[in-house]
């Protein structure tokens, strides 16, 4: 068995709920680590740069055989494909794959920081992410149900799936 690593995303721009599910998908697949678990889809305000569209977001938890490195590669390969262009920091985007978590592991290096630094204060993180793993312990912040009750001021809500 691999390390449990849980992945954020996030989309803003086109048609962003198609490109959440579809991203989803994807990461079914990912070649050197097997698929656990999907939150539902969120609508959620921007935090930091105000003005721009609300995001759809989600988490993914998947078991990681391949070492966080490589995990994070496939993540901006993934990102690529989906149409990412990097601008500003915070700029709307098509698709935003971040890496909250990678087992146990701390890193504190500058292109992957673990665990992500500032998912502990983020509701859009925090929500998706208490649908599947509310127990989870983020290391020196305490469990992801108390640290989403903290984030009541931010606005998020929970997607209906559609059917049709
Ligand atoms: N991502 C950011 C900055 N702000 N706000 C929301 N609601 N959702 C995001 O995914 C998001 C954000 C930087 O990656
Ligand atoms: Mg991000
Ligand atoms: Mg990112």
């Amino acid at each position: 068995m691999g390390r449990t690593c849980f992945i954020a995303l996030g989309a803003n721009l086109g048609d962003a709920v198609a490109t959440v599910n579809a991203a989803i998908i994807v990461l079914r697949q990912l070649p050197g680590a097997r698929f656990v678990a999907a939150s539902s889809l969120y609508r959620t305000a921007p935090v930091g740069l105000r003005h721009q569209p609300d995001f759809i977001n989600a988490v993914v938890a998947v078991d990681a055989v391949s070492p966080a490195p490589t995990l994070l590669d496939d993540l901006f390969d993934i990102e690529a494909r989906f149409g990412r262009s990097r601008s500003v920091k915070d700029a709307p985007r098509t698709l935003d794959l971040d890496l909250l978590l990678f087992g146990d592991e701390a890193s504190d290096d500058p292109r992957l920081t673990l665990p992500h630094p500032r998912l502990h204060e983020r509701a859009f993180v925090l929500a998706p992410l208490a649908e599947i793993a509310p127990e989870l312990v983020i290391p020196g912040r305490g469990t992801v149900h108390e640290l989403l009750a903290r984030c009541a001021d931010q606005r998020i809500e929970k997607l209906v799936p559609q059917t049709v």
